[in-house]
């Protein structure tokens, strides 16, 4: 199997409900593996560009501001198909709808308010690690 990387973040909510080691002991035990870890405030500029498939919408302009109103902690994992793998871990967007063993459908209850970010594919992934941890590529 292909060993992909995928972009995690802890979004602002995550850090500061203190579910940082929660997420990361998930993805953990999984067996995914950490390849990258740092806490930050995304500046505005950075958030519209990571959220940029979403300029459109009409929740764009309250998820840039929640995303950049506290440190996040942004991840870049390693593994086999690791990019789905986190995914499933993860749960569906709306927390209401995400499976019981998910991390959204255990620990969040709001869609803007999930917790985590996980990349939805592999040209995702390689664009978003280049944003967040550009040495890396
Ligand atoms: P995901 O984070 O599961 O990839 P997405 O890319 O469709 O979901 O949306 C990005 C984030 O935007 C999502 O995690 C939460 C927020 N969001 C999505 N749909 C929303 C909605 N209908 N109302 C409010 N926030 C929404
Ligand atoms: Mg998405």
């Amino acid at each position: 199997t292909v060993t992909e990387r995928t972009l995690v973040l802890v979004k602002p909510d995550g850090v500061a409900r203190g579910l940082v080691g929660e997420v990361i002991s998930r993805l953990e035990a999984k067996g995914l593996r950490l390849v990258a870890a740092e806490l930050r405030t995304l500046p505005r500029e950075v958030a519209e560009q990571h959220y940029g498939e979403h300029r459109d919408k009409p929740f764009f302009p309250s998820l840039v501001e929640f995303i950049t109103g506290g440190p996040l902690v942004a991840l870049v994992v390693e593994g086999p198909r690791a990019i789905e793998a986190f995914r499933a871990l993860a749960g569906a967007t709306d927390p209401v709808k995400a499976g019981p063993g998910t991390i959204r459908g255990d620990l969040a209850l709001e869609v803007q308010r999930n917790i985590v970010h996980g990349s939805d594919s592999p040209e995702s992934a390689a664009r978003e690690i280049g944003l967040f941890f550009p040495a890396l590529t």
